[in-house]
């Protein structure tokens, strides 16, 4: 059972905004039901701030993000919603490091401490050069721990990242026990947090922990498609000079699109790991022609590493209303998105990333689900 408690369904900046009906629902698809894991714990997790352009505002990653997207899943009947089994944090370690993961658990606390009761950020961050040693002040570990301040702490945030990650764990099960496919409805994010750091509305890696639990739980060959506006940097990093997981990442060139210090094209792993991370930058304005050019090149790459099973970091931030990004896809284009990624023939788990056009976000990122079963 969830052990948040009932809230309103929306935020107050979506008040009376309805979510965009789109193009009808899809005729019943009970003959491929796609399962959606979803806790509402992930409502903890709200009224955060960022600091963006610089200016401290209402944060983008908002709760009715997942709202929208369960409800969506509902109405065209993808499947049954489920709610996450309780894990315990050690997946969360096989792939984060343990003092960040604890750190994450006890910041809050910390912060409190201090006297303060406002949300979390950092202000300071290390600069190539200086030292590497844990601060003991809160104000310090925020900024060791992060490469942002994107990543604001509230009361309820722990609980929310937890949950998030064990939404993504359970999905992982789901597809470890036979299902074509699963949709892990993450909440808050994960694609943009490392190893040992938060960015990007990112806490813990949902899509790395996940493909991690897949290898420990017997799959040979993990590949991580990344669809997300946004480089996932973290999930890059944290398999980076690995072969047994396979990351590839379609976004917005970091020459000029955030996280701006990673996902350049000749960044191809290290080591063990070269060959085994590519990525597909691409300029503002990007439609779906040339999107979709690139997509078919990494299936083709995928489907050639011959992976057990892929991770969609499905983010719909593309999208051409986007408020933060500037690729120029449309709603019609998500379900192709779904279409390619089913004709890999492979065991599929969505782990939901990014998209911040609120009114849309349900109808474009269940589009891509609904595509996937229509051709699975
Ligand atoms: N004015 C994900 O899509 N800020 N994260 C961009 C906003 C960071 C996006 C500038 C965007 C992070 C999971
Ligand atoms: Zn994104």
């Amino acid at each position: 059972m969830s052990i948040c408690p009932p809230v309103d369904r929306y935020d107050r900046v979506f008040a009376g905004r309805r979510q965009d009906e789109g193009t009808a629902i899809p005729e019943n698809r009970e003959s491929h039901p796609m399962k959606t894991v979803y806790t509402r714990d992930h409502q903890l997790h709200r009224d955060q701030p960022e600091l963006a352009g610089g200016k401290l505002l209402p944060g983008y990653e908002l709760p009715a993000r997942a709202e929208f997207i369960v409800e969506r899943a509902r109405a065209v009947g993808l499947g049954p919603v489920i709610e996450p089994a309780i894990h315990d944090l050690e997946p969360a370690k096989r792939v984060h490091a343990s003092r960040y993961v604890d750190f994450l658990a006890e910041a809050w606390s910390m912060w409190v401490a201090t006297g303060r009761t406002h949300a979390a950020l950092p202000s300071f961050w290390r600069a190539p050069g200086m030292s590497t040693r844990e601060p003991d002040s809160i104000d310090g570990k925020l900024g060791y721990f992060s490469f942002d301040a994107g990543c604001a702490l509230v009361a309820g945030s722990w609980q929310a990242i937890r949950r998030s990650a064990d939404t993504a764990l359970s999905a992982a099960a789901l597809v470890q026990a036979g299902e074509r496919a699963a949709f892990a409805l993450c909440r808050p994010p994960g694609h943009h947090a490392g190893t040992a750091f938060m960015g990007g509305y990112c806490y813990l890696n949902n899509a790395a922990i996940a493909a991690q639990a897949m290898r420990d739980g017997g799959a040979r060959r993990v590949a991580v498609l990344d669809v997300d506006y946004h480089h996932g940097n973290g999930t890059q990093e944290i398999f980076y000079a690995r072969p047994d997981v396979f990351v590839i990442n379609l976004h917005g060139d970091p020459l000029t699109e955030y996280p701006f210090f990673l996902g350049h094209a000749d960044e191809r792993g290290v080591g063990a790991g070269e060959g085994f991370n590519i990525n597909y930058p691409m300029p503002p304005g990007t439609n779906w022609s040339a999107w979709n050019d690139a997509l078919e090149h990494a299936c083709v790459r995928l489907a050639s590493y011959n992976p057990d099973v892929v991770i969609v970091s499905l983010g719909v931030d593309t999208f051409e209303k986007d408020p933060i990004s500037q690729f120029k896809l449309v709603t019609e284009d998500y379900p192709k998105i779904g279409r390619r990624i089913a004709a890999l023939g492979l065991p599929t788990l969505f782990v939901m990333e990014g998209g911040y056009a609120v009114a849309e976000i349900g109808v474009n990122a269940v589009g891509v689900l609904t595509g996937f079963e229509d051709a699975a």
